[in-house]
Order: C-alpha cells, then sequence, then structure tokens
C-alpha cells in the first residue's frame, strides 16, 4: 500500500495546487455541535471536489492569512467517483473488495463521502469525539468508515483516537441532518433528552491512540466513538477516508441526511455487478 499512499499524497497534492481561493465562499466545517454548517457549498459537495478551510487560516475579513496549500483542512465529498487515483483506490480495488467480503459487515455496499484530511501543520483543526452513524444514518445503522494514513501520524500531528467497545456500550443518540430549503444543517436527537443526559454520564473510560505508518488502513465502525487532537506539530496529516453504508434491502438510507445521492451521481456499489456478500 507504500506506493498508492504516496500515489494518493501526491495527488492530494496536486488538488491543493488548483484550490482556487478566489472563488471560495470561505467556509469551513467543524463536526462540532454548535458549529452552524448552513451553506451550499457544504452541502452541494457530496458529488464534487470541493476544498474545506483550517479556520485558523482565515482572518476576520475572510482572507486566507497562509499559502492556499496551508490552509485547507480537507477535501471531498466526491473524491472516489471523479478523481481517477481515488477512484482506483475505493471503486476499482479488488484488495479493498476481499476486505469487503472477509469482513461480512455489509451485503451489498455502497462508498460515499469521500475525503482528504489535511490536517495542517500547527493549526490543523481538532475533530470532537463522534461517530459516523450520526453523520451517516442509515436503518439500521450500517457506517463503516475507510481511513488510510498516507503520512505518518502521530500524538503530536493529531493521530486519531477512540473509545475501546463504545461501538457496543454507546447508542448513536443524535443525526446529523439538512434542515430545509436555506436552513443549512443540525443534529436532531433521537433519544429524550434524559436519555441523552444520561449517555452523556455513563462512565467511558480511556481514549486509546492509533499512531500509524503511511498506507496503514484503519476500519472505524459506524458507532465507535473517535477523536483527533490538533495538530501541533511542524508536519501535516495527511489522510484519505470514505465510508460505506449498506444498501436496500438490508438497509434504508435517510432522505434526512446531509449528503444524498444526486441523479447524476448515485451512490456506487463496491461489489462487481451482481455480487452480494452472502453470510
Ligand atoms: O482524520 C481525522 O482526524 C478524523 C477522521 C474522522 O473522524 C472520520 O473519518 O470519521
Amino acid at each position: 500500500m507504500g506506493t498508492e499512499a504516496n500515489e494518493l499524497l501526491q495527488r492530494s497534492k496536486s488538488l491543493l495546487d488548483q484550490f482556487d481561493p478566489a472563488t471560495h465562499p470561505m467556509t469551513k466545517f467543524t463536526t462540532g455541535d454548535d458549529d452552524h454548517v448552513g451553506d451550499d457549498y457544504f452541502l452541494d459537495s457530496g458529488d464534487k471536489i470541493r476544498y474545506f478551510l483550517e479556520s485558523d487560516a482565515v482572518d476576520k475579513d475572510g482572507r486566507l492569512n497562509r499559502d492556499k496549500q496551508k490552509a485547507v483542512n480537507k477535501i471531498g465529498h466526491g473524491l472516489h467517483e471523479l478523481d481517477p487515483a481515488f477512484r482506483r483506490v475505493t471503486l476499482e480495488n479488488e484488495r479493498l473488495r476481499s476486505i469487503v467480503r472477509d469482513l461480512k459487515f455489509h451485503h451489498d455496499p455502497v462508498a460515499l463521502q469521500s475525503m482528504v484530511i489535511t490536517k495542517q501543520q500547527q493549526i490543523g483543526g481538532e475533530v470532537p469525539e463522534h461517530n459516523d452513524s450520526t453523520f451517516l444514518y442509515t436503518d439500521p445503522p450500517s457506517a463503516l468508515g475507510f481511513w488510510i494514513a498516507l503520512e505518518k501520524c502521530t500524538a503530536s500531528n493529531g493521530a486519531l483516537s477512540f473509545l475501546p467497545g463504545s461501538h457496543k456500550t454507546t447508542p448513536v443518540t443524535k443525526r446529523f441532518v439538512r434542515l430545509g430549503s436555506g436552513k443549512g444543517t443540525g443534529f436532531e436527537a433521537l433519544v429524550s433528552p434524559e436519555e441523552e443526559k444520561a449517555a452523556q454520564e455513563q462512565p467511558k473510560g480511556e481514549y486509546i491512540m492509533e499512531t500509524c505508518e503511511p498506507g496503514d488502513l484503519v476500519l472505524i465502525h459506524g458507532s465507535v466513538l473517535h477523536k483527533s487532537e490538533r495538530n501541533t506539530s511542524p508536519n501535516t496529516r495527511f489522510a484519505y477516508t470514505f465510508h460505506m453504508v449498506e444498501s436496500p434491502p438490508y438497509a434504508k438510507y435517510d432522505e434526512k441526511n446531509w449528503l444524498q445521492p444526486t441523479e447524476t451521481m448515485p451512490f456506487s456499489r463496491v461489489l462487481p455487478p451482481g455480487e452480494i456478500a452472502v453470510f
């Protein structure tokens, strides 16, 4: 995987070179609850290659305070469909299909929400505790993250941390939804306020950090709590991630989810035509 990881890293860097800040609405993205991510640049990015900025890279007048290549926090969310290098790894990858068959997690997975997370040196924003099924809700929950380190991930450049066993003990209590025309996005409760409070107050245990090498693949169960700290180091921490969810009749993708398939770009199946994983 080392060579492929390097190819994706170089491709990510050339995408950063192509970024045109002049046409950018200076949006930013965080998974934090307080941030109202309300703009179309984000909501319409599922079938495009768009750039989301580190909040510390934009000054109060909305201008970048550093080189554009060092200002982007993430590129998403249609890389796996639109860019040949990312497509090869995600949708045209026999080894990935073997993993899918071996995992016995999905019968008929589709791929969605691909991103390069750059976690820039010194300012790379933290990703607060969350689970991915909150963001890609299906009934029943079926999200699975594929996260590939493109650079060395360390304690100082924001390696991922996980709360062991939380996928079995922590309920998905809210979902990230489109609020309707012009209203952007927000979190919708799936449980009563009392249940949410009880979930927050549960003893949580210790997060475990997973440092890794370029090319390492980390599989993230849709219900496991995970996070990453701010990158305070002089090194970037590029990673490529995409997700899979189960498709009908095994699970139903929710029409309120922030990310929706489009007519021109439905979610692509991962297994070859006609194949359903049997288990
Ligand atoms: O790469 C990161 O720092 C966070 C990634 C993450 O939380 C995710 O892919 O769900």
